[in-house]
């Protein structure tokens, strides 16, 4: 079967804002391909024989953007993994907390132009001080070294001086879809199914 462009919906919002619950939670309703960039980063960042592990982590406990070109390219290697496995039956893609900045958004633009269909950003808006509580409360297990609330307050000055710009510029381009996941996630699971049902299914 020939395998048509991947369609990809960019899942965006404050660190704790509930990126990666809500898109599991339509991986199992919708059965869509979840590729987190901070997860694939911190798997490269243990993979033995990575060059990047140090710096990847140094990155992530700082709460600094890694280079585009590490996250682009694990994010192209998962994608095109998962499309080859499933002969291209799995062509829609949640990409969860990418892009960051404009160096991710220039360099994505850059390297996968024309290699995939990106509809929309599903942006996940929540207060600072609700993705505070969430985060605290998820660092007394989650073992993530920047779940510390020195970590966290870098994250959010990331994500406001950074993030929130990139937001802003897929919202210009009428390209934002917004969900208040300050609710329950119930409420924000059920948020996201409808929009996903309307707009990309
Ligand atoms: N929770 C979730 N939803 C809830 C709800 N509706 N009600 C009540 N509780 C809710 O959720 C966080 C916690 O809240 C969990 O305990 C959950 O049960 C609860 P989660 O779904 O994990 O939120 P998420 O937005 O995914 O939070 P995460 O901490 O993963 O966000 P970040 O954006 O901070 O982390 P990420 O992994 O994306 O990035 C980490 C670092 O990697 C970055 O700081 C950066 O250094 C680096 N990075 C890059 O450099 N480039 C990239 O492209 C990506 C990451
Ligand atoms: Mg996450």
């Amino acid at each position: 079967r020939e395998m048509g462009k991947p369609k990809v919906c960019f899942v965006l919002g404050g660190p704790g804002a509930g990126k990666g619950t809500a898109c599991e939670f339509l991986v199992k309703k919708h059965g869509l391909a979840h590729l987190s960039a901070g997860d694939l980063l911190r798997e490269e960042r243990k993979r033995a024989g990575s060059t990047y592990g140090e710096l990847i982590e140094s990155c992530i406990v700082q709460g600094t953007i890694v280079p585009v070109e590490i996250t682009c390219k694990l994010l192209e290697n998962a994608m095109n993994k998962i499309m080859t496995e499933s002969n291209g039956e799995q062509d829609k893609f949640l990409i969860d907390g990418f892009p960051r900045n404009l160096d991710n958004l220039e360099g994505w633009t850059k390297q996968m132009d024309g290699k995939t269909d990106d509809r929309i950003v599903l942006y996940l808006n929540c207060p600072l001080e609700v993705c505070e509580a969430r985060i605290m409360e998820r660092a007394k297990t989650s073992g993530r070294s920047d779940d510390n609330i020195e970590a966290l307050r870098k994250r959010f000055k990331t994500y406001e001086e950074s993030t929130k710009g990139i937001i802003e510029h897929y919202r210009g381009i009428g390209k934002v879809r917004e969900v208040d996941s300050s609710q329950s996630k119930e409420a924000v699971g059920d948020a996201v199914s409808k929009l996903w049902s309307r707009t990309l299914a």
